[in-house]
């Protein structure tokens, strides 16, 4: 007779996984290989998740890193986190077939910036260095009037030449709590400093944080679905941890050392918003073969945004 599975409650947060904005990427790469036949190519991961970029290889898609990597001829799809100007630019150069998947809330803090650049102000940008989101943004602006501020330590440093004429955005999958201490810094420090009417940071970065907290604050250990380098999966860990919750962000279900949930008796999970919910799922049965589980639900808000498909996919 075998031995009987210790319990284990589970939580799951809600909102996880997909926002509005990968939905739509996918979407788009997938229409595009019905519209055009495969191969379809992608600069860059459409979205920062192994398992949805592997899908899309399967159903025709190719991923380079750059535009140089596309031969003539073939289309070519922008992932989510958007690109800087000189890709479409060189995109329309060759005659290449382009359909942009940046998501409509990135697209809409590259035109912020456009408009501050114009109105004459110097633009103090919050985000993490290398990020694709990142060199996209700066890739909207002439280069010496945006400046990196990742830090607290940069945030303090940073010496204006014009101290009156500046301007912030932001990343849009930053920490709410990070951002909110780094733009009071620089709102200390500059007091005529102009920023985004609403938030950059977008609905679904912090109803995922929010959610996360929420449920961190009732679990042992929480697992958080996503890739190292998906900036939104990445801050939910940090939030997990920071009340005071021990977790661990894993791709996929494998990766589960079950060594990590010894004495735990609540698991939280959620998900990066570039995580589908089958690896959720996934997650879900491993840790059942081993516990036995019941399952509840934090949710902390219910979404129900969608954006628009670019026009050309939209026709019949
Ligand atoms: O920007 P991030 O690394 O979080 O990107 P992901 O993981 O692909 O998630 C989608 C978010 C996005 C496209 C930018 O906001
Ligand atoms: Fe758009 Fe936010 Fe999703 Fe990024 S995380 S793709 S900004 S909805």
């Amino acid at each position: 007779m075998s031995a009987s599975k210790p319990p284990l409650k589970l939580l799951i947060a809600a909102p996880r996984g997909f926002c509005a904005g990968v939905d739509r990427a996918i979407r788009i790469v997938e229409l595009a290989i019905e519209r055009y036949g495969a191969p379809v190519y992608v600069r860059h991961e459409i979205v920062h998740n192994k398992y949805v970029v592997d899908s899309l290889k399967e159903k025709g898609a190719i991923f380079v890193k750059e535009l140089d990597e596309v031969p003539d001829g073939v289309p070519v799809v922008f992932s989510a986190h958007g690109v800087p100007k000189a890709v479409p630019a060189k995109a329309e150069e060759r005659g290449l077939e382009y359909l942009d998947a940046t998501c409509p809330l990135v697209s809409k803090v590259h035109r912020q910036a456009e408009r501050l650049v114009e109105a004459g102000k110097h633009i103090l940008f919050i985000g993490h260095a290398g990020h694709p989101e990142v060199i996209g943004t700066f890739g909207q602006v002439p280069e010496d009037q945006m400046t990196l501020i990742e830090t607290m330590a940069d945030a303090e440093s940073y010496q204006a030449a014009d101290p009156d004429n500046l301007a912030y955005l932001t990343q849009t999958t930053l920490s709410v709590d990070d951002t909110r201490d780094l733009i009071a810094a620089l709102e200390r420090r500059f007091p005529t400093i102009r920023g985004p009417k609403g938030e950059d940071i977008c609905y679904a970065t912090s109803n995922r944080q929010t959610a996360v907290k929420t449920m961190a604050a009732q679990c042992d250990f929480v697992l958080v679905i996503g890739a190292t380098n998906s900036s939104n999966s990445v801050r939910l860990l940090e939030v997990a941890e920071r009340e005071g919750t021990p977790g661990r962000l894993i791709a996929r279900a494998a990766e589960i050392d079950f060594g990590w949930l010894e004495g735990v008796r609540t698991l939280g999970i959620t998900a990066g918003a570039s995580a589908p919910e089958i690896l959720v799922r996934e997650v879900v049965e491993r840790v059942a073969a081993h516990f036995e589980i019941t399952e509840e639900v934090v949710e902390t808000a219910v979404e129900n945004m969608t954006f628009k498909l670019p026009a050309a996919l939209r026709a019949a």
